[in-house]
């Protein structure tokens, strides 16, 4: 059987094609009818199925309603009639103790349309809190407020198909080659067919997107505003601002002008750290396109400038007269599936419903009225942001936390002060549907949610268009939609505050009834979809929104903007350094980025041990220079410490991070790690116009660990058995300064393999060696043990298979150096144990003819080919990127890899 939906990782909005039985999800492809990606799917959605195998399901799903009886205790089974009524009473405790703002709503642009909808009628309607914000805060706030400030409403006023018809593509900020793929694979199709055209990249890394790029400006990271008003200056200099759109279509363009007159490119560059010409050069592509779009995401949102940042960029739009028209216009690129449906459906604490705002009180009213509040009952006015919420719960003010479908002890930033309001809440309540989430330490009641493939309701993408999101499968276990779980406990919630009137969730009863009110909503609003049902998106797709009549595939192609005017606005804000900079203390520039093959703290993508073998393990990036002049070498364990926290982490040596500037992918939490994540670094200091914190900056050093004492236990164990060993070696991860547990891709799906390192100052304990031996099976009989009690030597093996053929089943080796690293992969790619004989339980490093080279690193997902072998093909061959296809098959199916294809074809082969 097949039921289309939408891919629930990336605001690209893929639709795709769920092949199952009813029962079990077991293929997935990529619907060809969907305007998104019209078939294609990246390596991530490529491999959806396998996130819903049997095997995950059983192993790595939240299943069951658990409870606490305290911190710290083990969670017990319970069932759903209990949970919702301990849930109710806690609930209706501290607002009756304590008022409705002691109570916060964490949620997520992860949760559907009619999620949302729920959540914000249960915690503003039902309980009246404000405090209900979402993981969007982190993502999207900056391009809300700066779309809000410059054009009067929260509207990317663009279509994918402008990537194909621009003449001129600036991306700020952006990876889309890893963050936005298909949109990406897109871009370089249509640029193959527009051989004229111009891609400007500004981003402080040479990542895959800047490879692409015709001109790539690096610049120092936070200086995007200078950079822009140079933009501008250059444009005004050269005469190259469109005067007519100036005056008859915008505003406040006299006091842009007297600003950015002293943002010469000579003054910018120097800061920006750019070469002047560059910055007149691009500045006449981008004015002189006949059509020049935009695309940008966190680069310039997660600022403390986010919304001067996103502003910067729409004045030069706005001054070119670059907007409404096809090819042309400011394109944020939406992060999260949903992102979208939260900001319509106002699920954020500066929202309300239909694009209206908390701080109205005729908004106020009209939501009020829509829901069904009685005469006498008041909507609160706007509340807390995300981190603004978790300082009042490190203060005592909030008590309660109900968190669903994010993962804020991983994802905030600031751990300490994150993990110690969640500590100091009296009651946090998390929905979910993977288990052992961070957060998940933290939760008192733990809500199972259904998932991908097993819910219904919509999203909406980056280009504005509602996707349909449908269930294949029966949810498992006693998992139900986030909607139902809302509604279960509203009902009795308003049974019991509100007794007075009809309850509000009598007749939102399902999804759709949800997504009525909802479009009740946005009537007569610039989002209004009163033409469009559940219906219409059955029969004709995704739609585009607005939609009275039809879709709109563009805004503002009359140039009329959603202001009072009708004038865009232009918006003169000075350049303000990042709140962070580099100092004798912290002399480095730290970034968080994104990974081609994961998704966020990894619950989903992460039981794809496939996923790893792109990059497989954290590691903070330098600048080969950087490391040199430290004297550091690749490996080498480091101490990273910003002015919050501390992370031990190994050193990677990477040519595209700048001289001066560090970067950590964003996904290592610790769910991975020893200690609280990548976000024990970085700083909850944010945008003041948009309250979105700078995850993009922190102040970082790094020094040698200093930790001799290493250990590593891996084991290979059926693929049954693998979430259990997962929680064993989990739980020895904080009993080290240093450690990770990492799953190991495996030459198929019927074996499982973990890898555990870890690092000491001291010797480890017996006890903790017992532990960890004992946790990857090397007890009893068929251990090989050799071991150098002086010298606190261990090193124990079992081999699986038969005489000649007999691989490493399992290792572990204590307080041995580097000169044994070999057993690592020897045992991680299943090779002959038999030619190492002696070796395996003697110190010191075999010769190394008895060893087979490392495996080089996967570039290719979908056949699994590697670096060594595209560089010997490309050695071989005539170095084109056909033959590459033909030959290896890589770069056929999904194009993930495309961008890295063309990189190592660029780079040639070393002679
Ligand atoms: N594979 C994958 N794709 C994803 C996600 C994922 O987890 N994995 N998550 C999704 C989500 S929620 C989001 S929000 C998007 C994020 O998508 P992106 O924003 O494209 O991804 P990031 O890697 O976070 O950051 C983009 C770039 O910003 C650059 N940057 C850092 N500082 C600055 C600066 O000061 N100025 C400029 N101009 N650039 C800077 C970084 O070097 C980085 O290359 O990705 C979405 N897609
Ligand atoms: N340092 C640093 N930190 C960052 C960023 C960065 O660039 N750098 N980026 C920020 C950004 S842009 C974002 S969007 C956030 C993302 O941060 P999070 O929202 O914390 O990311 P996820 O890991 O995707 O968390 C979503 C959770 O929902 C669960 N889930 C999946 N499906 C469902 C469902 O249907 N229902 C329920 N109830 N749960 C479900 C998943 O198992 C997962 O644990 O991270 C932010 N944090
Ligand atoms: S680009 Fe990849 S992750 Fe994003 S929606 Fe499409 S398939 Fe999913
Ligand atoms: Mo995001």
């Amino acid at each position: 059987m097949e039921t289309r939906s939408t891919c629930p990782y990336c605001g690209v909005g893929c639709g795709v094609v769920i092949e199952h039985d009813g029962q079990q999800i077991t293929g997935v492809r990529g619907d060809p009818e969907h305007p998104a990606n019209f078939g294609r799917l990246c390596t991530k959605g490529q491999n959806l199925h396998r996130t819903a195998s049997p095997m995950v399901i059983q192993g790595q799903r939240l299943l069951q309603v658990q409870r606490r009886a305290a911190r710290g205790a083990a969670l017990q089974p319970i069932e759903w009639d209990e949970a919702n009524s301990h849930l109710v009473a806690e609930l209706l405790r501290i607002h009756r103790e304590h008022g409705p703002a002691a109570i916060g709503f964490y949620i997520s642009g992860q949760l559907l349309t009619e999620d949302y909808c729920a959540f914000n009628k249960l915690a503003r309607g039902v309980l009246k809190t404000p405090h209900i914000d979402s993981n969007s805060r982190l993502c999207m706030s900056s391009a809300v407020v700066g779309y809000k400030q410059s054009l009067g409403a929260d509207a990317p006023p663009c279509s994918y198909e402008d990537v194909e018809q621009a003449d001129c593509i600036l991306i700020t900020g952006a990876n889309p080659a890893w963050a936005h793929p298909v949109l990406f694979r897109r871009l370089e199709v249509g640029r193959a067919k527009r051989p004229g055209q111009k891609l400007i990249v500004i981003d402080p890394r040479r990542t895959e997107t800047a490879e692409l790029a015709d001109l790539h400006l690096q610049l120092q990271p936070g200086t995007d505003v200078a950079l822009m008003h140079a933009l501008l200056h250059a444009c005004i200099w050269q005469g190259f601002t469109d005067a007519d759109f100036i005056r008859e279509h915008t505003e406040g363009f006299e006091a842009l002008k007297e600003l950015v007159r002293e943002w010469t490119p000579a003054r910018a560059a120097k800061l920006c750290g750019l070469k002047e010409a560059e910055i007149w050069q691009a500045a006449e592509w981008f004015a002189r396109a006949p059509s020049s779009l935009s695309l940008y995401c966190q680069g310039l949102n997660q600022s403390s400038s986010g919304t001067a940042k996103n502003t910067a960029l729409i004045n030069l739009h706005l001054a070119t007269g670059q907007i409404g028209k096809p090819g042309a216009g400011p394109f944020s690129l939406t992060g999260q599936p949903n992102a979208m449906g939260g900001r319509e459906s106002g699920g954020m604490a500066t929202l309300l419903p239909g694009h209206r705002d908390p701080a109205n009180a005729t908004h106020r009213a009209e939501v009020a009225a829509l829901w069904g509040l009685g005469a006498d009952e008041q909507l609160p006015g706007p509340g807390h942001t995300a981190m603004a919420m978790f300082e009042a719960a490190a203060r005592g003010e909030i008590k309660a936390l109900w968190i669903a479908c994010t993962n804020p002890a991983q994802s905030l930033p600031d751990q300490a002060l994150v993990r110690a309001a969640l500590q100091r809440c009296e009651f946090v309540v998390l929905q979910e549907a993977f288990a052992g989430t961070a957060t998940a330490d933290f939760a008192d009641l733990l809500l199972p949610a259904a998932t991908w493939g097993e819910k219904e309701g919509t999203v909406t993408n980056s280009e504005r268009r509602i996707s349909r999101v449908r269930a294949a499968v029966p949810a498992p276990g006693q998992a139900r939609a986030d909607w139902a779980i809302v509604r279960e406990a509203a009902l009795r919630l308003d049974a019991a505050l509100n007794p007075q009137r009809a309850p509000l969730f009598a007749a939102t009863d399902s999804p759709e009834a949800l997504w009525l009110e909802h479009r009740e909503s946005t009537l007569g609003r610039d989002l209004d979809i009163g033409g469009l049902s559940y219906e219409t998106l059955e029969r004709s797709g995704p739609q585009q929104w607005p939609y009275q009549q039809s879709g709109k595939a563009r805004l503002y192609t009359d140039h009329r903007f959603a202001t009072p005017s009708g004038r865009a606005r232009f918006i003169a804000t000075p350049y303000r350094a990042p709140a962070e900079s580099a100092s004798a203390k912290f002399p480095l520039q730290l970034t968080t980025s994104r990974l081609r093959d994961q998704w966020h703290a990894m619950s989903r993508s992460g039981t794809v041990p496939g996923l790893f073998a792109h990059e497989g393990a954290p590691v903070l990036k330098l600048h080969p220079q950087d490391a040199a002049r430290r004297r550091l070498q690749a490996g080498e364990l480091l101490r990273l410490q910003s002015a919050r926290g501390e992370l031990v982490l190994p050193l990677a040596l990477d040519a595209g991070v700048a001289p001066g500037q560090a970067d950590l992918p964003m996904h290592w939490g610790s769910e991975f790690l020893a200690g609280a994540g990548i976000n024990a670094l970085t700083s909850g200091v944010r945008c003041p116009d948009s309250q979105q914190p700078e995850l993009k900056f922190s102040a970082l050093a790094v020094e040698p660990a200093q930790l001799p004492w290493r250990i590593s236990a891996c084991a290979w164990v059926p693929a049954a058995q693998g979430a259990a060993l997962r929680e064993r070696l989990r739980a020895l991860l904080p009993a080290f300064a240093f450690a990770q547990c990492l799953p190991v891709p495996g030459p198929d799906e019927t074996q499982q393999g973990w890898a555990f390192e870890a690092a000491l100052a001291a010797p480890p304990s017996k006890e903790l060696v017992a532990q960890l031996t004992a946790a990857v099976g090397l007890e009893g009989a068929g251990v090989h043990r050799y071991a150098d009690a002086g010298r606190g030597r261990l090193r124990l093996l079992r081999l699986q298979g038969e005489g000649d053929a007999a691989a490493l089943q399992a290792f572990a080796r204590v307080g041995e150096q580097d000169e044994a690293a070999w057993l690592q992969p020897l045992w991680r790619e299943g090779q002959r144990a038999a030619p190492l004989g002696r070796w395996l339980l003697s110190p010191g490093a075999p010769p190394a003819e008895l060893l087979s080279a490392p495996r080089s690193p996967q570039v290719c997902n979908c056949f699994d080919v590697r670096e060594d072998q595209i560089r010997a093909c490309l050695a071989r061959g005539d170095g084109s990127l056909a033959t590459l296809q033909a030959e290896l098959k890589c770069g056929t199916q999904c194009g993930s890899c495309l961008p890295a294809l063309r990189r190592l074809m660029s780079e040639g082969v070393p002679a």
